[in-house]
């Protein structure tokens, strides 16, 4: 027996202390696998899909590598369940489970039908009310998405009490999605949890994993359906609103059979139909919400000789797919406010393309250089004509396109790269972030007709300030300080004085719910 004398955390099996300590002895690179499985595996799961922690695969860790990774591994994340493991690993060790999660999957996991209905849990606990259980208008209710501790604050949009905090899926992304009344709300994670609340009753419903890796969400027109988007595995997952049962799963695959992940999915209620990009291949998708949908004929094959669409494989009813042919695939996307065209974006390419979405085809192309975010883009009237904002991810600038003839309006120069913009019928100004540089505190007020910067507020120098949402009536702006010990600051959008900082763990995204569900100008999806 080799006799080791390299000290390991005694929190390890009595197997794999040995065959550590003797690899380490013997020269021999650490087992990255063998450590996670003894140390990780318990929150992650074997599979390293998730459990209580998050899944880690190369889907869900997005940017997070290399050095970084080991960097959470040695000190772990603070207000989470993840410990450092920096006086317990080498950092040879750290480095091979770094390497270890950030492979690839052997075999791509199956996450179909059985799988999603094996993690539905509706809470017993639960007993819709009649009526909401709280005095404040329920349809000025505002939901602040907590990142740093995973909770969703629930304020009065009046007063801005904390009327309930409740604990989300781990890595909320993307907006929540309201029930068009407004009762509830549809949160989803990274990890492909959606989770169902009910603002009445102040109280989750449930939740289900829908995928393994998600990108977001979209409500159908009639509240009945939920699309979710998924990279792992690739498909389209459908969820019934009532209860989160699985009403579909799509498998997502090119014309040509190439599989593809889903870029994002957003509902088209004029169209009464979901809208998909896909990512690995040059088509969108349009999926039927309407039971009476169709003949949908794809958009490769024009055809209307009467008796054509079975020979077609044109579809009907129901989820009936219809496919449009790009020339590149899209990252993101954005619709006029009528639904019949979408813009949208490779955030590699230099254009963006407009596509109309009832003859099928790419009807004109958008100078678009610098990383367009169309998820985030705005649109409102200027002068009678309709004009529409995107803001770019590595460039100080925000694209204003008229969107009548899709010309270029002007570019804003701002202070840097921004994330999100957001208007309100109520304001005459975008409120535009800077997220990331030195400039990351600086929130832009552009004017909606002159199209300058009229003003730059910095409430917190040095504290990424992000992601703005106006009351219901637009007096208000709710403004995020994206810090651990972060706040949503309330500002007056007359005066553009603070009136309110309320205490946040690092709060992304601020809903509400009059805003959302009536697709107030100004707002996003
Ligand atoms: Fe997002 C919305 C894509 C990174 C926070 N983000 C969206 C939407 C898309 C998108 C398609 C619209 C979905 C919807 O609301 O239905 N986001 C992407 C990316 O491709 C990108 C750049 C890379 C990625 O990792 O996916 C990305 N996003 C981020 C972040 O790093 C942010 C800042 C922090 C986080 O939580 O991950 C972030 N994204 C958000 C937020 C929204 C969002 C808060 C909703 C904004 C809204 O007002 O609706």
């Amino acid at each position: 027996m080799i006799r080791c004398t390299s000290s390991h955390n005694l929190r390890l099996t009595g197997a794999a202390l040995v065959l550590m300590a003797c690899s380490a002895a013997a020269g021999a690179a650490p087992d990255g696998a063998m450590i996670f499985s003894d140390l990780c595996a318990a929150c992650h799961s074997e599979t390293r899909l998730g459990g209580t922690g998050p899944a880690l695969i190369p889907e869900s860790l997005g940017r997070l590598k290399g050095e970084k990774l080991q960097a959470v591994i040695a000190k772990g994340r603070p207000m989470t369940q993840m410990p450092g493991f920096a006086q317990t690993l080498s950092v040879s060790e750290i480095a091979a489970v770094a390497d270890y999660v950030s492979a690839p999957l052997a075999k791509a996991p199956v996450w179909g039908v059985a799988e999603i209905e094996a993690t539905r849990s509706l809470r017993d606990d639960y007993t819709p009310t009649t009526a909401p259980v709280f005095m404040a208008d329920p349809m000025n209710v505002t939901l602040a998405v907590e990142t740093g501790d995973s909770h969703i604050s629930v304020l009065d949009g009046d007063t801005f009490a904390v009327l309930d905090r409740f604990e989300t899926p781990f890595a909320v992304h993307g907006g929540p999605k309201f029930s068009p009344d407004g009762r509830y709300v549809f949160v989803m994670s990274r990890d492909g949890w959606v989770q169902k609340y009910d603002i009445w009753s102040l109280h989750e419903v449930g939740r289900a994993r829908a995928g393994l890796n998600s990108r977001n969400i979209a409500m159908s027109h009639d509240g009945k359906w939920l699309a979710v988007a998924n990279y792992l595995p690739k498909t389209l997952t459908i969820l019934s609103t009532s209860d989160l049962s699985v009403a579909k799963v799509i498998e997502v695959e090119g014309r040509d059979g190439t599989a593809s992940r889903v870029s994002a999915v957003y509902q088209a209620p004029e169209r009464k139909s979901f809208v998909l990009a896909l990512k690995d291949v040059p088509e969108i998708w349009e999926v039927a919400t309407d039971p009476e949908a169709g003949p949908f004929h794809d958009g490769f094959v024009h055809s209307h000789e009467a008796g054509m669409e079975e020979a077609l494989g044109a579809e009907k009813g129901l989820f009936a797919r219809r496919r449009i042919a790009v020339t590149a695939p899209l990252d993101d996307f954005f619709f006029d406010p009528g639904y019949r065209n979408l813009i949208g974006a490779n955030r590699e390419g230099e254009t963006g393309v407009v596509v109309n979405l009832d003859v099928g085809r790419e009807i004109a192309t958008l100078p678009l250089p610098g990383m367009p975010h169309l998820g985030s883009g705005i649109s409102w009237m200027r002068d009678g004509r309709r004009v529409m904002a995107v803001p770019h991810l590595n460039e100080g600038r925000i694209s204003i396109i008229d969107m009548t003839d899709w010309s270029l309006v002007k570019r804003v120069e701002t202070s840097g790269p921004g994330f999100f913009l957001r208007s309100h019928e109520g304001t005459p100004y975008l409120w535009a972030d800077v997220f990331t540089g030195p400039h990351k505190g600086e929130m832009h007020l552009i004017d909606k007709e002159t199209l300058e910067v009229v003003k730059v507020i910095t409430p917190e120098p040095g504290k990424t300030v992000a992601h703005t949402e106006f009351t219901r009536d637009g007096s208000r702006a709710l403004v995020s300080i994206w810090e651990d010990d972060g706040a949503v600051i309330v500002f007056d959008t007359k005066t553009q004085t603070e009136l309110m900082r309320l205490p946040m763990r690092k709060p992304s995204g601020k809903y509400n719910v009059w805003n959302k569900i009536t697709f107030e100008d100004g707002t996003s999806h």
